[in-house]
């Protein structure tokens, strides 16, 4: 018998599968080139289809898009090249009555320069919002200490009117608050207030980790390191930013049912250790938090074990993890270059995986049909770090161009030109041939995705390693009760035998080859190269 109350007392962000929308890249519904809030209104039917129970959207909120739309003006509107408030209420209800939550992005370490907060901030010393930011005077006829922006340079900014620097974090157009500020904390804690009173389901934080500074303002320790030859050892992961995330933790807490989840910014990326302290006692901070390391390990069954096992190991007894392999700041995982070969087999490979770990998975848009980086040309190049870097980075854009949804002019993201090119392969790579090939990766996750939702096992049981990975070979089984999942993934371009031992016979449930029959008895388990197989426990 399955236990009922497991079933109802999982929550929602649990229990499913959370998609990640990069909102200008996904559907522009006024031909505009820009994507936007009614664009994705019309996708709300297609992502049902796919299973997915939460969509997380970059930010909407007004900003002047310096680094769009991580530099909020109003965080109490819209942008309007993304759409009005009645369009965001609309795609709140058309999405809630389809089971679809919304989580916004919310950024909360830093502003626009543009917005009248920073504006009051720096008209005078003397203003009453100047501690609302982070004001120094110089130190030796410089910057106040040695941090670094993440963008590259000095973090300090001076400012001639009041002659004293500001500190940012990332632009010196997205000046960094003072959340040792009551006041700041109250403005932030009303605005959430407000977005969970509008039905909002939940919040990804903007690098959440960064939001406290030393009171002291120490210089960093140096390190041969790139970029920044520093450890953020002082303007990051501070010990008081846990009491913060505490605190919005209490606020989320005074709604049904909603969500915070954090990323956890660290160089380099990928701190298993360091994102999960921000889940606290598992009840009383963040509800899930983002560690990178997947995204940065290498394409080996062992580095992958030894990434997930060192996750899974410092979730809070009470806490969850979530898994992630792409988002629009870092990269899409799988993607043709020097470096990599046989992607899609690679990638099919990853979404098993994905999808049947224990937490869960945030699936980052056109993931589910293959979706890979494409290096921007210089001319149509928006991301600053593209700009500032080109031509030994080209930037993030390469991760947010538009959604391929069929083979017309623009993938039919658009009706002109896009904001951003769309990639050269969409005619062969689109969501519309995808639904007509059974065999495609958005079948595929289709089918990952029903399964998920199916067996409870994949949802809510426990994980046990089996295989990791020391002859390119990955597999566990997920338990619940009388409910057995067994998952098996070969890494590697090679043939791989594994022993099923006891007398348990499987059924697939899915194979990247279909290349099963529909059972499977113990003894020896033969997988093609790059295979991935689940099979459930039948006796
Ligand atoms: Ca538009």
């Amino acid at each position: 018998m399955m236990n009922t109350d497991t079933l109802i007392r999982q929550a929602w962000w649990k229990q499913g599968i959370i998609y990640q929308i990069y909102t200008r890249s996904y559907c522009d519904s006024n031909s505009d080139g820009i994507g936007d809030i009614r664009g994705i209104i019309t996708k709300l039917d297609y992502l049902k289809q796919l299973g997915i129970n939460a969509i997380w959207l970059t930010p909407i909120f007004e900003t002047p898009n310096y680094d769009f739309g991580y530099d909020v003006r109003d965080y109490l509107d819209i942008d309007p090249s993304l759409g009005t408030m009645d369009d965001f209420c609309a795609l709140l209800d058309e999405a809630h009555d389809r089971g679809i939550k919304v989580i916004l992005d919310m950024v909360l370490n830093h502003t626009s320069h543009l917005h009248p907060w920073f504006l009051e901030s720096r008209s005078s010393s003397k203003n009453e919002k100047r501690d609302w930011y982070i004001w120094k005077d110089k130190v030796d006829g410089g910057p106040p200490n040695n941090w670094k922006n993440s963008f590259g340079g000095s973090a300090w900014e001076w400012d001639e009117k009041t002659e004293q620097y500001y500190f940012h974090s990332f632009l010196k157009e997205q000046p960094d608050l003072n959340w040792r500020n009551n006041e700041v904390q109250e403005a932030f804690f009303g605005i959430m207030h407000h977005w969970f009173r509008l039905g909002v389901d939940g919040f990804r934080l903007d690098v959440i980790n960064m939001i406290i500074k030393d009171k002291k303002f120490r210089d960093n320790p140096r390190t041969f390191r790139l970029p920044f030859f520093q450890d953020l050892k002082y303007n990051a992961n501070q010990q008081r930013s846990h009491k913060i995330v505490r605190k919005l933790r209490a606020i989320a807490d005074q709604y049904d049912d909603r969500m915070l989840v954090g990323e956890v910014y660290t160089l380099p990326p990928g701190d298993a250790a360091g994102a999960a302290a921000y889940l606290g006692n598992g009840n009383n901070a963040l509800h899930m938090a983002f560690d990178f390391s997947l995204l940065f390990s290498r394409w080996n069954a062992r580095s992958y074990y030894l990434s997930i096992k060192k996750w899974l190991n410092q979730i809070p007894k009470d806490g969850w993890p979530c898994h992630v392999l792409s988002n629009h700041d870092l990269h899409r995982k799988f993607s043709q270059n020097v470096l990599f070969s046989e992607t899609e087999r690679k990638a099919r490979v990853a979404a098993v995986l994905m999808l049947t770990l224990k937490g869960t998975p945030f699936i980052y848009y056109g993931e589910e049909i293959g979706m890979e980086n494409e290096r921007v040309p210089k001319e149509h190049i928006n991301d600053p770090l593209g700009k500032k870097y080109w031509p030994f980075y080209s930037g993030r854009d390469q991760a947010r161009r538009p959604m391929m949804w069929e083979n017309k002019p623009f993938a039919g993201f658009s009706d002109i030109h896009p904001w951003l090119p769309v990639n050269k392969n969409y005619p062969d790579k689109n969501v519309e041939s995808q639904i007509k090939d059974e065999k495609s990766i958005y079948h595929l996750y289709k089918n990952l995705i029903r399964i998920r939702w199916k067996k409870e096992a994949l949802r809510s049981g426990q994980i046990k390693f089996i295989e990791k990975g020391k002859n390119g070979l990955l597999a566990y089984t997920r338990t619940l009760q009388n409910e057995k999942i067994l998952v098996v993934l070969n890494f590697s371009s090679r043939n791989k035998e594994m022993h099923l031992s006891g007398q348990t016979s499987y059924k697939v449930l899915l194979d990247t080859y279909i290349s099963y029959n529909d059972r499977v008895k113990s003894g020896n388990l033969s997988l093609a190269g790059y295979e991935a197989i689940v099979l459930e426990a039948i006796s």
